[in-house]
């Protein structure tokens, strides 16, 4: 994107203000995230544009926004900060350009910063405390008024149609590349499915969850968690999104899309530490069947961004932005390796979380 065009785009928020710098920012796989710099103001603004073919509807995600925003404002104790979204010239959140794209704004956390992995389990203790106030501060929040972005987003039968049907229409020809994954992903399909009866039987109750906590959605600022960021997928959800998807990126010694799959081991330190974080602070309102089987919840997660990831490498890679062909196909086997990594170490893990969710 041409810097005049974006100038001309951020603008429209910051009027009485005059743009030094935009720059790229950030790791996201979804949206076009810029930071902008100002003269002579030390306030440093995040401008985004919306990946409108996922989130068909960027003013609803808009007013989520805000709903939560204004929610969390009443909400003291813990101090997570929001990154707050900021009004264009004639005050909508959503700016559209005449080609309709969508385009937001928000405040920078100041001094905060994202990584990618973890490297000292301070920073898996505080990612815990940051998700796990979260999901106590959203709590109360009129549901009613909360739009869904992205419907049936981890539901699992939903994601399992998905890459049976990208098996079916093969549109890359890729489908002979990946027998060995689709035999692992299909083994493993009934057990994990078997956790949507216990939602829909309400033995799992739906609360307000983020629903992508991967860990460079909380910012750091020192050495304690400043902000939880990200907000587009908040919404109805399961305690196990969160906390397992969470583990999908805290628990691996290595990146998302680490090339040199035997560096893809289970980091037991991080998911200890974020256990640590995370549970206390929601397990007076865990239920029974949530206590018994929340040691699958890393699985079930890491199991359907993999399998996410392979129907976008069958698909042709039309979801995620990726950096070269094999990426899909790269991040599908970390997730594989992973799972393997939480299945060995089944015993181990069950003890790590039953040591933060009994008394
Ligand atoms: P995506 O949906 O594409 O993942 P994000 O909203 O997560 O987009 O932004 C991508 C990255 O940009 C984040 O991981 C973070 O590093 C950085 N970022 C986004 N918003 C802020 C913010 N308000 N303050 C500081 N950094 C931010
Ligand atoms: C996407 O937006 P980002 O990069 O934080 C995706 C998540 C996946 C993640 C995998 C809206 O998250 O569901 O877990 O990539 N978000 C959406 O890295 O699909
Ligand atoms: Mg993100």
């Amino acid at each position: 994107m041409k810097t005049s065009s974006l100038v001309v785009i951020a603008q429209n928020f910051l009027q009485n203000s005059v743009i030094e710098q935009i720059k790229p920012f950030g790791n996201g796989h979804i949206n076009d995230t810029y930071l902008v710099s100002l003269k002579n103001e030390k306030e440093e603004y995040i401008l985004q544009k919306i990946n409108t073919t996922i989130f068909l509807d960027a003013e609803g995600l808009a007013k989520n926004h805000l709903l939560i925003q204004n929610h969390l404002k009443k909400e003291k104790k813990g101090a997570i900060e929001l990154a707050e979204i900021i009004p264009d010239t004639i005050g909508n959140y959503i700016f559209r350009t005449k080609e309709n794209e969508a385009w937001r704004m928000t405040s920078r956390i100041k001094e905060a910063y994202s990584i990618d992995l973890v490297e000292h389990n301070w920073q898996a203790t505080e990612a815990g405390r940051a998700y796990g106030w979260f999901i106590n501060a959203l709590e109360g929040i009129d549901t009613s008024k909360l739009s869904e972005a992205i419907p049936n987003f981890h539901k699992l039968s939903f994601r399992i149609d998905q890459l049976n049907q990208a098996i079916d229409e093969n549109r890359a020809k890729r489908k002979e590349d990946v027998s060995d994954l689709l035999d692992f992903y299909k083994k493993r399909e009934k057990q994990l499915v078997e956790i949507e009866e216990h939602v829909e039987n309400k033995e799992i109750p739906i609360r307000i969850t983020h629903n992508d906590t991967k860990i460079n959605n909380v910012l750091f600022r020192n050495t304690k968690a400043a902000a939880v960021i990200d907000l587009d997928t908040v919404g109805p959800g399961i305690i196990f999104y969160d906390f397992g998807d969470a583990l999908r990126t805290i628990a691996n010694k290595a990146n998302e899309d680490e090339k040199d799959i035997s560096l893809v081991k289970i980091n037991l330190d991080a998911y200890s530490n974020f256990s640590k974080g995370f549970l206390p602070q929601v397990k007076k309102v865990l239920s029974a069947k949530e206590k018994e089987l929340i040691h699958l919840a890393p699985i079930l997660m890491t199991y359907i961004m993999g399998i996410r990831f392979l129907a976008d490498y069958l698909n042709g890679d039309i979801y995620y932005k990726i950096k070269y062909p094999e990426h899909n196909l790269v991040r599908t086997k970390v997730q594989m390796q992973l799972i393997s990594e939480f299945e060995a170490n089944k015993n181990e893990l069950i003890t790590i979380i039953h040591q933060y969710i009994h008394d």
